[in-house]
């Protein structure tokens, strides 16, 4: 039998024996950590997120925390979304970009205090790239990884769990939106967000060793509602529009072409990481854009777990970056980073492994 075991490289969520002893059979690493995938049944799993609920280990969603009297500038500085008018209590989605543009990490920043803040990663080493920034700046701000793991519970009867935990309170959260709090003295901080469409919440563990009793008391709370196991779902999230960074964006992406130019204020300061780059981009135009595929034939294909190519008249227009299968629609669906001169409406091929080719359609983003 193959066997990843967790080690001081690859971390055990603080969540990891509950995850074991409720049968988790495959997982994926982010962020140094195991991330749950699965636990048997993909699609029991698929349909309680739609139907139901479910609770994901998402401790992987690890936190880097500025805190000190710079942190607010330094929070700025690292993103291109203008954050002057965040309150504390706020999240908000905010892109990170490098110096010429590229996308590097697509956040979660939660504003805890006029001088601490937390960044919820996707599955790029920004505490590196924090301290190297902070320390050329020379701000006066100290960067960690805080004892912070989030739990998400997800679907349309995601409310009703979490308000019998912590009371009527988490219905009036506005989305992003975050309250501290504890629940049998274990300290958390309960945030409307969760990487899906369905709705729900991430309810942040603030003390590691508590996990095992905080899986429990989500399990107990759940029981009514026959909440589920799971992992972030490809099929959903795809079908949703939401964007998977680092998956749908390669080292030379910038978030225009990933749909994510709303979230880009090129008037923020000079002094913001990439902006400049940004600003070139927005002026040119970028060269790509991220529109949605269907495949034709009416099973399952393989996953696409690389870049395919997409082709048209022989000649390559761009990339499929994902593949799966579809419950609802039934066909398998995909994203594409391609050419601006390729529109919704069109046909493409696909050069699937094995070189064999399969032909799609181009549509808009999101499917559902
Ligand atoms: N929760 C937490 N941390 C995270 C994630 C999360 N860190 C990693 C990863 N997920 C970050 N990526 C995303 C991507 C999309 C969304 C959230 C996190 C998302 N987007 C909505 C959309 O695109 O429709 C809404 C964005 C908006 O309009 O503000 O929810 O899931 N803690």
């Amino acid at each position: 039998m193959f066997q990843v075991f967790p080690t001081a490289r690859l971390r055990p969520s603080p969540f990891f024996n509950s995850i074991m002893a409720e049968g988790c059979t495959s997982a994926s690493i982010y962020n140094r950590m195991i991330l749950p995938a699965s636990f048997g049944d993909k699609d029991k799993e698929y349909w309680d997120l739609i139907n139901g609920v479910v609770m994901w280990d998402v401790g992987v969603e690890r936190q880097v925390q500025l805190e000190g009297p710079d942190a607010g500038k330094l929070a700025q500085i690292l993103s291109p979304r203008d954050l002057s008018k965040c309150k504390i209590g706020q999240g908000k989605y905010v892109p990170m970009c490098n110096h010429d543009g590229v996308l590097i990490n697509d956040p979660i920043m939660l504003k805890l205090r006029e001088d601490l803040y937390w960044f919820s990663i996707a599955d790029s080493d920004i505490w590196f790239w924090a301290r190297a920034i902070a320390a050329e700046r020379r701000l006066n701000v100290k960067i960690t990884e805080p004892d912070v793991s989030p739990l998400a519970v997800q679907g349309p009867k995601s409310a009703a769990v979490v308000s019998s935990i912590f009371g009527d309170w988490v219905h009036d959260l506005k989305y992003f939106w975050f309250s501290e709090t504890e629940i049998n003295g274990i300290p958390v901080a309960v945030q409307r967000s969760g990487w899906s469409k369905q709705g729900g919440f991430e309810i942040y563990l603030r003390d590691g060793k508590r996990g095992d009793e905080l899986w429990k008391i989500v399990k107990e709370a759940g029981q009514p509602y026959a909440i589920g196991n799971g992992g972030p779902t490809s099929p959903e999230r795809t079908e949703s529009g939401l964007v998977s960074c680092g998956s749908d964006s390669d080292d030379t992406t910038n978030p225009y072409e990933v749909r994510l130019g709303n979230y880009i204020d090129l008037d923020v300061a000079d002094d913001v990481v990439g902006i400049q780059a940004l600003r070139r981009i927005h002026a040119e135009g970028p060269k790509r854009h991220q529109l949605g595929l269907i495949l034709e034939g009416e099973s399952p294909d393989p996953l696409a777990f690389h870049w395919e190519d997409i082709l048209v008249d022989g000649q390559k227009v761009g990339d499929m970056t994902n593949c799966v299968w579809s419950p609802r629609l039934q066909k398998n669906i995909g994203y594409a980073l391609i050419s601006r001169s390729c529109h919704v409406g069109e046909a493409v091929t696909l050069r699937r492994s094995a070189g064999r080719e399969v032909q799609a359609s181009l549509v808009d983003i999101p499917f559902l």
